[in-house]
């Protein structure tokens, strides 16, 4: 039979978004959380991206290390075995894709099939060995502020606006107590990708939640949506703050920028050469 390289060699892209719509069409899972795995998706392509140091050049999404024992042990990466799990039966499906652009297309999909913006993403990861892991610590800390922030994202060579752009994914999805030790979701629909984050953040009032659990902010009035310390440090910060506030008012402003930031960061240390195509493609939703 035809040898893995080659095989991989003639993938179109028609092949791969025959990948995204399998991804896409097992997202939806009743009695999980909100009712669907494109949160908890999102996240696994975010973490494989975000240990990316420009300095270096290691980290990124090309070699996927999280499949292995150490960094898939990482405290941030606890709970990302189901979104692994999940994409290991697309793998079935679809045996010549590598980890890294499986797990980024995965990203791509649960954006784009939540509602938000198409997201330019193309193939060429390749699947690393164990020596390519990433230290632990890459990854933000929540119960810090701004200055950690930036230290995380200017080292994967992003500026303030990426920075408030990339944390609006937390419209999606929820915090749970047996993973991170934080609990709730940020906004009243987990599973729809908008601008919501944003308004809640700038114009709810937030105090800190009483309970046994790490410091976490929690909305006074319904008391079920929550912030993280990190979240907060988005307003009280006064460079994030405008920011905040633009995409507040302009959730097309807010698709835009977090299009072209998720799409950099799904591509950080991925040598160019290694693309399989010059220009990124845009995968159609389902
Ligand atoms: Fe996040 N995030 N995130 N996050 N994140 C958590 C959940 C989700 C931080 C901490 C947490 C981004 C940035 C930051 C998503 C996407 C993105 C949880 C809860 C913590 C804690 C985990 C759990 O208990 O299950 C911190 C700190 C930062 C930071 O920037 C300082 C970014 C950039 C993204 C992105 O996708 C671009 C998503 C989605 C979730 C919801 C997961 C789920 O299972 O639901």
């Amino acid at each position: 039979q035809e040898g893995g390289a080659s095989a991989t060699a003639e993938k179109t892209k028609a092949d791969y978004q025959k990948v995204y719509n399998a991804i896409a069409e097992g997202l939806e899972k009743e009695g999980y959380d909100d009712g669907s795995l494109a949160p908890v998706v999102l996240r696994l392509a975010w973490h494989s991206s975000g240990t990316y140091d420009k300095d270096t050049k290691t980290g990124g999404s090309n070699y996927a290390t999280m499949r292995f024992p150490a960094e898939g042990g990482h405290g941030a990466n606890a709970g990302l075995k189901i979104a692994r799990d999940y994409m290991e039966t697309i793998k079935k499906q679809f045996p010549w894709i590598s980890y890294g652009d499986l797990w980024t297309l995965g990203g791509v999909v649960a954006v784009q099939e939540t509602g938000g913006p198409v997201i330019p993403w193309r193939p060429g990861r390749i699947d690393g060995f164990e020596v390519n892991q990433t230290p632990d610590g890459r990854l933000p800390d929540a119960a810090q502020g701004a200055k950690h922030m930036r230290d995380i994202f200017y080292r994967q060579g992003f500026n303030d606006r990426d920075i408030v752009a990339l944390c609006g994914a937390h419209a999606l999805g929820r915090c749970h107590s047996d993973r991170s030790g934080y609990e709730g979701p940020w906004t009243f629909s987990p599973v729809s990708f908008s601008n919501s984050f944003y308004d809640l953040l700038l114009n709810d009032a937030w105090q800190w939640k009483k309970w046994k659990g790490p410091d976490q902010y929690e909305d006074k009035k319904t008391k079920s949506l929550m912030m993280l310390p990190t979240d907060m440090a988005l307003i009280t910060d006064s460079k994030f703050k405008p920011i905040v506030q633009e995409y507040a008012k302009d959730e097309e402003a807010f698709f835009k920028d977090f299009a072209k930031a998720f799409s950099t960061m799904i591509e950080n240390g991925v040598p160019t050469e290694q693309f399989k195509t010059k220009e990124p493609w845009n995968m159609e939703s389902s």
